[in-house]
C-alpha cells in the first residue's frame, strides 16, 4: 500500500491510479472546504493550532504534530492494509471471502449504514462550532479543534466509500452530507443526538464522553463488516477516536476534581457559590446526554439490526475476538417492553437483539468511567455518587419512547414527568448559570475556575504550551 502524501488528497488507496474517482473527489473537496469555513470553528479559522494529522496507518508513526491553520489541514483517506484471505466474520455468509466490492443484494443497506455514519461526523463539527470562544484553556481549545478536524476526516472516510463504491447515488449522498445541518428544522442531521444543542463546555465534554463513545461502538461493529473497505476504514478511524474519548472522560473527570475542591473551599459546601459546577447539575447533564446517546443504538428489538448482522454487514463489539459462535440463529435475550402500562419481559431472538447487545457493552464502558469519577469524589471525602440513569429514562427511540420513567426506571405519568423533569435533566436555570461561568481563559498555562488542569499536555508538551496561536 503506497502512501501519497503530496497529492491534493493525501491517501493510501492509490487514488492517482483511478483518475475518474480522483477527479470526483477533487470536485467534492472545494465544497467540503466551503462547508468547513461556514460550519467549522467560528472565529478561529486563521489561528495556528498545534494539531496532529494522520499520515499513515503504521502503529507508532501514524500521526504528525505541527501548527496548522484548520482550513489547511491535510484531510486524507487512510485505510488499514488488506489482510489476505480474510473471511466474513458473522451472519449467513460466515466463512466466505470478504467483499471488496458492494454485493448487489446488500447495496441499499450498506449505503444507509455508511450515510448514517458519515452524517454524524460533520454534524458534530456544526454542534461545536461556537465553543472556541469560551474555551477554559488553550489546551482544551486545541483538543476541541483536534476533535473537529478529525471528525472532518471521518466524513472524508465515508465520502471516499460513497464515491468509490456507489456511483452516482454515492456522489449525491456525498453532496447531501454537506447540505444537512445540525438542528435545522428543514434539513436536520439524521440521528437525534446530532441535532442537540452543544453550546457550552459541559455539554462538549459529555458529548465527547457519551456520543463519541457511541461512535466507538458503532465503528467497532462496522470494523467487523464483511464489506472489507468499510471494515478497514473504520479500524483506522478508531485509532483517532481514542483521543476524543480521552478528551470527554478526562474533561468530566477534571470538572469533578475542581468541583470537589470548590465544595471544600465553600463554608456551605456549595460549588456554585464558588463559580463551579455543582454535582447535582453535572448529574442532570449526565442524565440528559447519556439517555440521548442510548437512543443512538436504535430499538431494543430491531429487524434492521438482525438484517445487518445476518448479511454480515455489522458485527457485535469485537465479534472475532470475543465470541466463538458467529451465526446467532439460536437463543435470545430477555427484553423489556411496555404493555398496558406495565413492564413485561419477553425473549427476543439474538439477531433481533443485536442493538441491545452493543448497547450493553457501551453501558458497561460508561459505568467504568462513572466509577472513576466517583473515586475522585470519594477521595476528597465528599458524600455524593454520580449515577447512570436507567436505560428506560428519557428515551426517544425504542420500547420506552412515549413513556415516562424516573432515573431509577420507575414509570411515571405524563403529569409526574412534567413536574419532575427539571430536576432530572438540565433546566433553563442551569443553562443560564453555565453560560455565565463559561468565560474564555486563553493565556498559556491558565485555566478557568470551574475545571482542574490536565495532568499532562499533548504530545509530551507541558500544559502551559501555546497550543493555539491566535491570529
Ligand atoms: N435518532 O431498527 P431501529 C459517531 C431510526 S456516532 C433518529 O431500531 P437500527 C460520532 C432508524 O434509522 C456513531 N432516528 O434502528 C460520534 C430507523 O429508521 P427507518 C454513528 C433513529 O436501524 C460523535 C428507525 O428509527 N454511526 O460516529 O437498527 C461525533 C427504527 O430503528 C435513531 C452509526 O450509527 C436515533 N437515535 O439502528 C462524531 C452506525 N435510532 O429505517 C461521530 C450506522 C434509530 O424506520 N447506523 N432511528 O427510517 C446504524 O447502524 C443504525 O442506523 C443505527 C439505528 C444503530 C443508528
Ligand atoms: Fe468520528
Ligand atoms: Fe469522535
Amino acid at each position: 500500500m503506497s502512501i501519497e502524501l503530496n497529492e491534493k488528497i493525501p491517501n493510501n488507496v492509490d487514488l492517482s491510479t483511478d483518475k475518474r474517482l480522483q477527479r470526483a473527489l477533487e470536485n467534492w473537496q472545494p465544497n467540503y472546504i466551503e462547508w468547513w469555513k461556514e460550519m467549522g470553528p467560528v472565529g478561529h479559522q486563521a489561528d495556528d493550532v498545534y494539531l496532529r494529522t494522520a499520515i499513515s496507518v503504521e502503529t507508532g508513526g501514524w500521526a504528525n504534530f505541527d501548527y496548522v491553520k484548520m482550513p489547511d489541514y491535510r484531510w486524507g483517506i487512510f485505510l488499514e492494509p488488506k489482510t489476505e484471505g480474510k473471511t466474513i466474520g458473522q451472519g449467513d455468509h460466515v466463512g466466505e471471502p470478504v467483499w471488496d466490492e458492494v454485493p448487489g443484494e446488500h447495496r441499499n443497506a450498506l449505503r444507509r449504514l455508511i450515510v448514517t455514519q458519515g452524517d454524524t461526523e460533520p454534524a458534530s463539527v456544526e454542534q461545536q462550532k461556537l465553543l472556541g470562544d469560551t474555551a477554559p484553556s488553550l489546551y482544551d481549545m486545541r483538543n476541541l479543534f483536534q476533535v473537529n478536524v478529525e471528525e472532518g476526516r471521518h466524513l472524508w472516510a465515508m465520502v471516499y466509500l460513497l464515491h468509490r463504491y456507489f456511483g452516482r447515488d454515492g456522489r449525491e449522498e456525498a453532496e447531501d452530507l454537506l447540505a444537512r445541518r445540525s438542528g435545522d428544522e428543514d434539513k436536520p442531521r439524521i440521528l437525534g443526538a446530532f441535532n442537540e444543542p452543544t453550546d457550552h463546555w459541559l455539554s462538549f465534554f459529555l458529548f465527547t464522553m457519551f456520543t463519541d463513545r457511541d461512535g466507538k461502538y458503532q465503528l467497532a461493529a462496522l470494523a467487523e463488516s464483511g464489506f472489507d473497505p468499510l471494515a478497514r476504514t473504520c479500524t483506522f478511524m478508531l485509532t483517532e477516536e481514542a483521543h476524543h474519548l480521552f478528551v470527554g472522560e478526562t474533561g468530566v473527570g477534571r470538572i469533578v476534581e475542581r468541583t470537589c475542591e470548590l465544595m471544600k473551599k465553600d463554608k456551605n459546601g456549595d460549588a456554585r457559590a464558588q463559580g463551579g459546577i455543582d454535582l447535582p447539575t453535572l448529574q442532570r447533564y449526565i442524565n440528559q446526554w447519556y439517555s440521548v446517546c442510548l437512543d443512538l443504538f436504535g430499538g431494543e428489538s430491531s429487524s434492521n439490526a438482525a438484517d445487518a448482522f445476518g448479511a454480515g454487514l455489522k458485527g457485535r463489539y469485537k465479534e472475532q475476538s470475543r465470541f466463538e459462535e458467529h451465526v446467532c440463529l439460536e437463543g435470545g435475550r430477555e427484553i423489556d417492553f411496555v404493555e398496558g402500562g406495565k413492564i413485561v419481559t419477553k425473549e427476543v431472538s439474538m439477531r433481533n437483539a443485536m442493538n441491545e447487545y452493543l448497547r450493553d457493552d457501551y453501558i458497561t464502558d460508561c459505568q467504568r468511567a462513572v466509577d472513576r469519577w466517583n473515586k475522585t469524589i470519594q477521595k476528597s471525602g465528599i458524600r455524593f455518587e454520580l449515577k447512570l440513569p436507567s436505560s428506560r429514562f428519557n428515551r426517544g427511540i425504542g420500547n420506552f419512547a412515549e413513556h415516562h420513567f424516573d432515573p431509577e426506571g420507575n414509570m411515571l405519568t405524563a403529569e409526574e414527568w412534567e413536574l419532575k423533569k427539571a430536576s432530572y435533566v438540565s433546566n433553563a436555570d442551569d443553562e443560564i448559570y453555565l453560560a455565565s461561568i463559561m468565560k474564555p481563559c486563553l493565556e498559556p498555562g491558565k485555566i478557568a475556575n470551574w475545571i482542574a488542569p490536565p495532568r499532562r499536555g499533548i504530545n509530551g508538551q507541558p500544559f502551559d504550551y501555546d497550543y493555539v496561536r491566535m491570529a
